[in-house]
């Protein structure tokens, strides 16, 4: 195993402690991994064409920046003549079409439990929010009461749910037409997308048209490709992750503030720790129920246990933490980790961002590795129990036992790290719309008001994954300080919310200590914290909602693409955090990518993602891998957006008047003495 450099691998504490005991045990990670096996120079720049068995083709970059000659050219073609630019834009695309196939279909299967909670036929679930139900009914159509006027009367929510679940399966298959959130998007965005003529039909649709168009032989401009490219990602963020979204908060409750923790010191050495890894809520919806039986307690005990520990893992973690309050275990990076303290007696994976590793390093421990998901089996692991929303209990109930069982086993030497972090999440677009614009408003009207003054100077998604190829966390941690400092607040899903919770900037004391005084004021005066917590990946689709509110309130300009915002993933590695960026550049947002740019191999198609595509869209992407320069990037184009909306002026009173209160204070401080 060669020497590893903690510092630079990770900055969390509790990972390089564990990579320490790691490598005390011979165990190997992927830190080691990634210091072995560098990434291929060629298909880093997106410029390996293996679509066909005539390939894989390689298109090097130019040797010459100008003048390169016909023959120079020929010699950078594939070898059915597909340029650089095609090649590039096809890999590309297909990171969209793959990404929003996972959030999608993840929503498909929120979509089917729904169905079936609607007609009685499950175990464990019901409906729990019904405000929310009746606000997305509205939405889709469908009538809250039976009847109209005074002679109205409230239907059942099962009644409401029976048509509404049905209708939003629909929408998965659906072949011509819109898919129904479009409207939910401000008018003027609206219009762009349908004069460009990249408005989702269907969800599916989009995924498997653009498959096609990356065959062997279709599509060969890059252009038209990105295009289908924004039209398929816009079926994921105001498709599948917002019925992903509504529909789980209709099932087990819409996120307001909660305090949990975060990082590898939440799991217990006298508990049966079990680790929720992967995305989707469903079963850990019922494990939770689950462990909380008082059988399930005895039980546990009786094998010499205290009780019994959840934590959860990726973004399985952040949707049961902002409902429950079930600690965090740890991101992306963490998951090796995790069973390596040697304490974690099951860990329960279902789909998606989860190493094949993990089974690897369970056999080296006592862990049971149990994947629940029959669409994601594991060679390796312990054994498969498969999820069944309708007795979803029962086997919340056998995968508890299976943990419960293992506790027994537990090999020495246990060593859970002491780092755990107090955190507030739960921030919902509509609790952020109740907190920030009160509930007589109930608009994004406040949070407006103090952007125009410019306490806030502009508003800023960081989001997404950990890549090994960069510093664990070090990114999103650096960029968000920086964007605080300058008076940004920020929203934050996925992994990078767990880095920020980790870190201690996602409570409300952190504003004083982080934040420039505009955005300081306004957080101590609402009680928030300068970082909002919004939820899993999925959930990048309430920031959609939040940018919508906030055109809708008024102020800032009749298009997303006006506010001052801008959105970011440092430290990004999977194909759904390309698609979510494309559906941000496609919605307006300048969007910043950190680590690696996959679209290097063509210069044009680069330039059209960078530059050209604002004037269609009024959203581009950036790439910048110094996580204080991305930031700094960011809060020019806030600049910009501010000056275009004629408020730039007004920060720069504010900050005055704050600078002159703090010397009188100073003042009326020295006389008092
Ligand atoms: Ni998002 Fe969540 Fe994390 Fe990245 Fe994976 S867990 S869905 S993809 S790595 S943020
Ligand atoms: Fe090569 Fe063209 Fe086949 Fe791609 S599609 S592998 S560029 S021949």
């Amino acid at each position: 195993m060669a020497e590893l450099d903690l510092e630079k691998l990770s900055v969390d504490p509790a990972t390089q402690e564990l990579l320490k005991k790691a490598a005390a045990e011979g165990i190997e990670t992927i830190f080691d991994r990634a210091k072995t096996m560098k990434p291929c120079p060629i298909g880093a720049e997106g410029a390996c064409c293996r679509i066909c068995a005539q390939g894989p083709c390689r298109v090097p970059p130019p040797k010459k920046k100008e003048g390169e000659t016909e023959g120079e050219k020929k010699q950078r073609m594939g070898l059915c003549g597909a340029t650089a630019e095609t090649i590039v834009a096809r890999n590309f695309a297909r990171m969209v079409a793959a990404g929003t196939a996972a959030h999608s279909d993840h929503a498909r299967g929120v979509a089917k439990l729904f169905i079936e909670v609607a007609n009685g036929r499950t175990q464990g679930y019901k409906i729990k929010d019904v405000a929310k139900l009746k606000r997305v009914a509205r939405d889709w159509d469908v009538a809250i009461t039976d009847g109209e006027g005074d002679d109205a009367k409230p239907r059942t929510p099962e009644a409401i749910a029976q048509e509404l679940g049905p209708k939003v399966l629909a929408e998965f298959g659906q072949q011509q037409g819109e898919i129904n959130y479009v409207r939910r998007a401000p008018k003027k965005r609206q219009e762009i997308w349908r004069k460009l003529d990249i408005v989702p039909r269907g969800v599916d649709i989009e995924v498997v048209e653009l498959m096609h168009r990356t065959h062997m032989g279709v599509d060969q401009e890059y252009h038209n490709l990105m295009k289908q490219s924004s039209r398929c990602a816009l079926a994921d963020g105001w498709g599948g992750s917002m019925i992903s979204t509504d529909l789980q908060d209709i099932l087990f409750g819409m996120p307001v503030p909660i305090a949990g923790e975060i990082n590898l010191g939440v799991l217990k050495e006298d508990y049966v720790n079990v680790v929720m890894h992967g995305h989707e809520p469903l079963l850990p919806e019922m494990l939770f129920v689950a462990s909380q039986e008082p059988e399930m307690i005895q039980y546990a005990q009786n094998k010499g246990a205290k009780g019994i520990q959840l934590a959860g893992m990726c973004c399985s973690a952040n949707e049961i933490l902002m409902r429950h309050g079930i600690p965090v275990a740890g991101n992306y990076l963490q998951q090796e980790m995790a069973i390596i303290t040697g304490a974690v007696d099951a860990m329960v994976v279902d789909v998606q961002c989860e190493m094949q590793a993990l089974a690897n390093v369970a056999k080296c421990y006592h862990t049971k590795l149990i994947t629940t998901d029959d669409r994601a089996k594991m060679e390796g692991a312990t054994m498969h129990i498969a999820f069944d929303e309708h007795h979803a209990l029962d086997v919340a109930r056998q995968v508890l036992r299976e943990a419960i069982d293992n506790f027994p086993n537990r090999k020495a030497p246990v060593m859970i790290p002491s780092s755990k972090t107090p955190t507030v999440v739960g921030f919902s677009y509509e609790t952020i719309q109740y907190l920030l614009g009160g509930s007589i408003r109930g608009s994004y009207y406040t949070l407006n008001d103090n952007i125009i003054n410019g306490r806030v100077r502009g508003v800023a998604g960081v989001v997404g994954c950990n890549n090994c190829r960069t510093t664990h966390d070090s990114s999103h941690l650096t960029m968000i300080k920086e964007l605080l400092k300058n008076d940004v607040i920020v929203l934050t899903t996925g992994c990078s919310a767990m880095a920020a919770g980790k870190y201690g900037l996602l409570s409300p004391e952190s504003a004083a200590k982080y934040c420039g005084p505009g955005l300081a004021e306004v957080c101590e005066t609402v009680g928030i914290p300068p970082v909002l917590h919004m939820g899993a990946c999925v959930d990048n689709s309430r920031i959609l909602m939040a940018a919508t509110a906030c055109v809708k309130a008024g102020g800032l300009g009749s298009d997303i693409s006006d506010l001052p915002a801008a959105g970011a993933a440092p430290e990004w590695m999977s194909e759904k955090a390309i698609a979510i960026g494309q559906y941000f550049v496609a919605s307006g947002v300048y969007t910043l990518f950190g680590v690696t740019w996959p679209t290097t191999g063509s210069e044009l198609l680069t330039d059209y993602l960078f530059k050209g595509i604002e004037e269609e869209l009024g959203g581009k992407w950036d790439f910048e891998p110094d996580p204080e320069l991305a930031a700094k990037k960011m809060i020019a184009h806030i600049d910009a957006k501010r000056k275009a909306l004629g408020i730039d002026k007004a920060r720069e009173r504010v900050l005055m008047d704050m600078e002159m209160r703090r010397t009188m204070d100073a003042e009326a401080a020295a006389h008092e003495h």
